[in-house]
């Protein structure tokens, strides 16, 4: 299953004003280059990624893939995100320095099929992986687990080949849980988040990890360490 998530730059995103300076209007129009460019990026990545679901899906009994969910991300994201790094807002330092403008998120059914499918994609002769951070095996003090891949991605546009970086989160259905309500509790809700919420997030996470490894047990038909 393939979900194409809202937050796409859309052109009304950049609707101009009247009295908009020279500069805005040029930073307006790469902004609609940024969003073409990344969006093809997007639209390579994901086809290959559907031929493998597709291959699982019609050939084989266990498939690896549970969904797929891809976005571009939205300009004012972009913004802030350059903004808290340092940068100035302009296209250049967006190419330079965000590598998640177009981002997937594929959501593996066990532990072990989140490496399989980086191995699938790195087998691939098209897509380099050029960053990596493995918060599986490393959680992020929050208690966060994805395995975070930069792909660089080719893609044919009129001017000749242009490479660009797609991010791609694999995780299993747990951990994605895990990551939807901690964003929307941490972020979202109108509580306050305090730094026990916090604490009970992480144990959480560390039971979500015993979870994971017991599912995959399960799954090999590995006996359990425990009676039953
Ligand atoms: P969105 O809307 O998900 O894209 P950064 O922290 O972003 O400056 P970096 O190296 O780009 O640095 O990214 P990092 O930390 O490897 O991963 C960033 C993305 O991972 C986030 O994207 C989230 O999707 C996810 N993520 C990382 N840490 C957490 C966490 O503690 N909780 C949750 N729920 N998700 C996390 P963005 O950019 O925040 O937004």
């Amino acid at each position: 299953m393939l979900i194409e998530k809202h937050g796409s730059i859309r052109l009304r995103d950049i609707s101009l004003p009247s009295g908009t300076t020279p500069e805005q209007q040029e930073l307006a129009h790469g902004m609609v280059r940024v969003n073409h460019l990344y969006r093809s990026a997007l639209k390579v990545a994901v086809a290959q990624l559907e031929i493998l679901d597709d291959e699982f899906a019609t050939m084989y009994e266990h498939s690896p893939i549970h969904h797929i969910e891809y976005r571009i991300k939205t300009l004012d994201s972009i913004a802030e995100k350059l903004t808290r790094q340092g940068y100035e807002v302009t296209i250049d330092n967006i190419f330079t320095h965000i590598q998640d403008v177009a981002g997937i998120r594929v959501i593996c059914n066990y532990l072990d099929d989140i490496y399989y499918m980086r191995r699938l994609l790195t087998r691939t002769e098209s897509f380099r992986i050029t960053r990596e951070a493995d918060y599986i095996k490393n959680p992020k003090d929050t208690g966060y687990r994805s395995l975070h891949l930069i792909l660089d991605v080719p893609i044919v546009i009129s001017e000749g080949t242009l490479h660009l970086p797609v991010e791609v989160q694999l995780r299993t259905i747990a951990m994605d849980m895990w990551a939807s309500l901690e964003h929307e509790l941490r972020y979202k809700s109108d509580r306050n988040f305090s730094e026990n919420d916090a604490v009970r997030l992480r144990l959480c996470s560390d039971a979500i990890g015993e979870i994971d490894r017991e599912m995959q047990n399960i799954y090999l038909g590995e006996k359990p360490e425990y009676e039953v």
